[in-house]
Parts: C-alpha cells; structure tokens; sequence
C-alpha cells in the first residue's frame, strides 16, 4: 500500500502498458482487425468427418454462416479385441466428428440426443467464447434437440467436449471432439491431413480382459487407466486401419487430448516434426522431437515422410503405447531414399507385445433373455442385466454416485414400494425424490427391457446389498404395464 502510494506513477505507467499488452495482442484480435466485425457472406452446411479424416480445408472462403449438425449416439463399440464397450459419441465416433471452421464464421449449432439414448447431455467447445463454451445452452434430453450459434474470435484447435454431470464419466465413454478455426485464407496447402485424438478408458475388467465392459469409477478417480488408445479403440489406427502417405509427402495431424486424466507425450517413432502448433495456438515450434498434449488440448503437427516404411505413432510415456494401447502406424510408401535412410524396414516390426489381447474364449453371444426357472436364476441372469444396463449409472455395488445417481443398495426409496420400483425401469424417472436422507433431482430414462427382463433385474437388486429380499415375477410387471 504504502509502497503504491509512493510511487504512483509508476504504478500508472505499469498498468498503462498492461492495457496496451492486452490491446494488441487480444484473443478477439488477429492482424490488428477485431475479429468480431468480421462479416458473414451466405450460409453453408458443415461437412463432418469421423476420425482419421478431416472435412476439406477451407482455403479462401469468407466467412459464413456455418450449420453444424451433431447427433449423440450411445452405442457399443470395440475397444479391443474381444472386448466391447459402451460408448458415449459426438456423431458416432470417438473422438467425435471433426468440425472445420475459418475466423469469422458463425456457427448454428443443432445438438440432437438419440431417443434409445439412456441420458442427458451437452457439449462445450473449447472454440466458444460464452458460457460454458456453449454447455449452458445445449443441455438435451433423449429424444430431444437444441440450437444454439456462436461465432469464431480466435484461430486455433480445439477441443470439444461433454459437460453433463457427472462429467468425467461422460468424457470417460468418449465424448470429445475436435474443432479448428482456420486462419483467414486458411491454414498453408499439405498433402495429407488427418485426425487422431487420444483418450484413457477404465473398465471394470483389467486390460485385455474379454467380455462387455463397464466403466469404473473408482479407477478413473485414481487416474488408474486400463486402456489409453489413439482413437478410441487399440486397433483405430493400425494394421489395415493405418493411416497412409507417400514418400515426399507433407503431413499435417490435428491431434487432440480427450484425456480425461492423462497427457500426452505425441511422438511419431522415426519422424521428427517440422513445425508444431503449440497447445493448437498460434506459436510454431520447428524440429520437435514429442510433443505435449494435455488433457483438453490439442496440438497441429507437420512434418515431410522422406522415407517409405511404418511409422509408429504413441505417446510416448510407453508403458500405454506397448501395453495400453496408444499405438498407431502411418504406412508410407514409395521408393527408399538411402540418403535419408538405408537399412530394412519391416512392416510390423513394433508390433506391441499387449497391441493385439490374447482372447480367452468368453460367454459373450449368449441368447437374449432366458427365462428364469427358479428364484436363484432369476437372481443369476438378472445381475448380467444389471451389468449391461444399470452399473454405469447406479454403480457395481448399487452405491450410486454422490449428488449424481442414488444408492439401489439398502435404499429406503427401494424398499418402500415394489411397484413404484418396477414403474421406474419401466417408464423411467424424473423429479426431485429422497433416497436415504438425501435429495436427488435427475433424469432415468426409461429402459428397454423385456417383462422378464425387469423381473430378473429388479430380483437380483432385491436380493443384493441388503435389500429386502422380494422376488419380482414377470407377472407383477405385466400387471404394471398394463395398470397404465
Ligand atoms: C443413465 C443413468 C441410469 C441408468 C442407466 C439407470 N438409472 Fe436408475 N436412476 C437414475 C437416476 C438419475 C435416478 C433418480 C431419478 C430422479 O432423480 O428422479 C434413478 C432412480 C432409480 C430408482 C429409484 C431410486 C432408488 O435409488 O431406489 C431405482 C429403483 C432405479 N433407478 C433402478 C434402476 C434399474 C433397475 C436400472 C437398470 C435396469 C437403472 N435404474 C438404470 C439413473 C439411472
Ligand atoms: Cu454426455
């Protein structure tokens, strides 16, 4: 205080440069121009591209009115062999669609959530500057959409994600994307372009381990992944899914950070990049070895393939490469260049010792919905429904999430009234209800269950955690169905 007060002026002239800094160097300002006056010239349908492909470059186009168009799908994918997964997706694919902008544009933004999807979501674009990068204004119900616009101030590459509550599980299931804003008269021409965009998965089962599984909460608080994998899956980008090139050809991979928890050390084994986008800003680094990414970044690498052979992309902390799964192959052909490099490449030559899992033969293409003959049956085949169908919301040990999704273990909600219980799989449930002394104000959606389905499922949850033992025929659910 004192120590401001005696030298006022220069506390003035520190400040006064500190406005100047910002004046200049802005985030709404590129080339001295405010890029919010930056006028729109006609309308035009976003192209969308799935992962490793990117929507054409948008080269000396003016700035538009851009109409994107985005459906969530959740759906079960591959993550690796013999192993499934329920995925939570922007468009279908993980990392969701790429979307393509220049500086200037004006995006409408519809947000449609499939109606056999089970929950709510949203989506923040890191590209946004608003609210929420737009989460405030896009939350969607099953069976609903929403749009909202917002226009691009600041060139770059972006992420873009899920922002429903509980958060890190929606990123978890795989729901981020990227979004680039090219520069006016767009980025400089390359040969190819691709998208790869890492993420780390925590199963139930450990890594490798067959069957359908679950998301755990528990391993993704303690950052503990199973499976970190380049997009999506351990085999997106290799053996036939390899992205390709040919000798003298320029790259340019957008790469993004789904995370949630862990950053990426970018490394393509053999290349070195020429020029990195820094965090997918403006700064250019040349000649980098690997490359940071974390977790909601992104980074756009560009380098020159010299020479024919696989070149392996990972991240290159390399236990997840070898044994997790964040491995990928860029296949360059062409003639060898011996001045470059001389010496045998083969291809295949890192393949990874965990990259493709040894598969015990599992249980899984069991027919759908048996029919329970006995009480301990009914219990049997109503936990693998509960597996499939509940445990991602209401937990392993149906103790639900805090603030999130209640407890099923000793509910007291539970307990009180069977056929409010069979009602809510049945039909699903909003408002706001108390579970154990404690509120809950959410969204079920209703399931899809057979009668018999619900019977087992409700069943094994009455038989489990110290519940109150009842058993739920299909009778008393065909009852419920109708006294509706
Ligand atoms: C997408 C997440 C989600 C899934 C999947 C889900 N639930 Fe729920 N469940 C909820 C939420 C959220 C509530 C609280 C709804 C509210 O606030 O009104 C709830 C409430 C309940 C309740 C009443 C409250 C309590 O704790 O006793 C029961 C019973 C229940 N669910 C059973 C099931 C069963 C059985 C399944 C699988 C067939 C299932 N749920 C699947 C999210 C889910
Ligand atoms: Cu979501």
């Amino acid at each position: 205080m004192m120590y401001g007060l005696k030298y006022p002026s220069i506390k003035l002239l520190l400040l006064c440069s500190i406005f100047y800094l910002v004046g200049c160097s802005g985030s709404s300002h590129e080339n001295g121009e405010n890029t919010m006056d930056i006028e729109v010239h006609g309308k035009i349908n976003a192209q969308l591209t799935s992962p490793p492909y990117v929507p054409d470059p948008i080269g000396s186009r003016p700035a538009k009115n851009v109409i994107v168009d985005m459906e969530i799908l959740e759906q079960e994918g591959q993550m690796a062999n013999g192993v499934s997964y329920i995925y939570w997706t922007f468009g279908g694919s993980v990392p969701g669609s790429f979307i393509r902008t220049r500086l200037g544009d004006e995006v409408e933004f519809t947000l449609k959530n499939h109606p056999n999807n089970k929950l709510p979501h949203n989506i923040d674009l890191h590209a946004v500057t608003g609210p929420g990068g737009g989460a405030s204004s896009s939350f969607v119900a099953p069976g609903h959409e929403i749009t909202f616009s917002f226009k691009t101030l600041n060139p770059g590459l972006y992420v873009y994600h899920c922002a429903t509550a509980p958060v890190g599980m929606h990123i978890a299931n795989g729901m981020y994307g990227l979004i680039l804003v090219e520069p006016a008269g767009g980025l400089p021409k390359v040969d190819k372009e691709y998208y790869i965009m890492q993420g780390d998965f925590y199963t139930k089962g450990n890594n490798g381990e067959p069957g359908l599984q679950p998301f755990d909460m528990q391993k993704a608080i303690d950052e503990d992944a199973d499976y970190v994998v380049f997009n999506g899956s351990t085999d997106a980008l290799t053996g036939d899914n390899a992205i390709t090139a040919e000798v003298g050809e320029t790259i340019r991979l957008y790469v993004g950070n789904g995370g949630p928890n862990l950053a990426s050390s970018f490394h393509v084994i053999g290349e070195i990049f020429d020029r990195v986008h820094v965090e997918g800003g403006k700064l250019i680094n040349h000649n980098v070895q690997t490359t940071l990414i974390p977790p909601g970044g992104a980074a756009i690498v560009e380098f020159k393939v010299e020479a024919p052979g696989t070149f392996v992309l990972v991240d290159h902390a390399i236990f997840r490469a070898f044994n997790k799964g964040a491995l990928g192959m860029l296949k360059v052909t062409g003639n060898e260049n011996e001045s470059v490099y001389s010496g045998t490449i083969q291809e295949g030559i890192y393949q990874p010792e965990g990259g493709s899992i040894q598969t015990m033969p599992g249980d899984q293409g069991a027919p759908e919905a048996p029919t329970a003959q006995s009480v301990s049956e009914r219990i049997k085949l109503g936990k693998s429904i509960y597996a499939r169908t509940c445990l991602a919301c209401h937990q392993e040990e149906g103790q639900g999430i805090p603030s999130a999704f209640p407890p099923l273990a000793k509910s007291d909600y539970l307990n009180a009234d069977v056929d409010r219980a069979i009602d809510i799989v049945l039909h699903g449930k909003t408002g706001e209800i108390t579970v154990n002394g404690q509120k809950y104000n959410s969204v079920m959606t209703a399931q899809t269950l057979t009668d018999e389905q619900v019977a087992n499922v409700l069943t094994y949850i009455y038989n489990s955690w110290g519940n109150s033992g009842v058993e739920v025929t299909p009778m008393m659910v065909t009852k419920r169905k109708s006294a509706h």
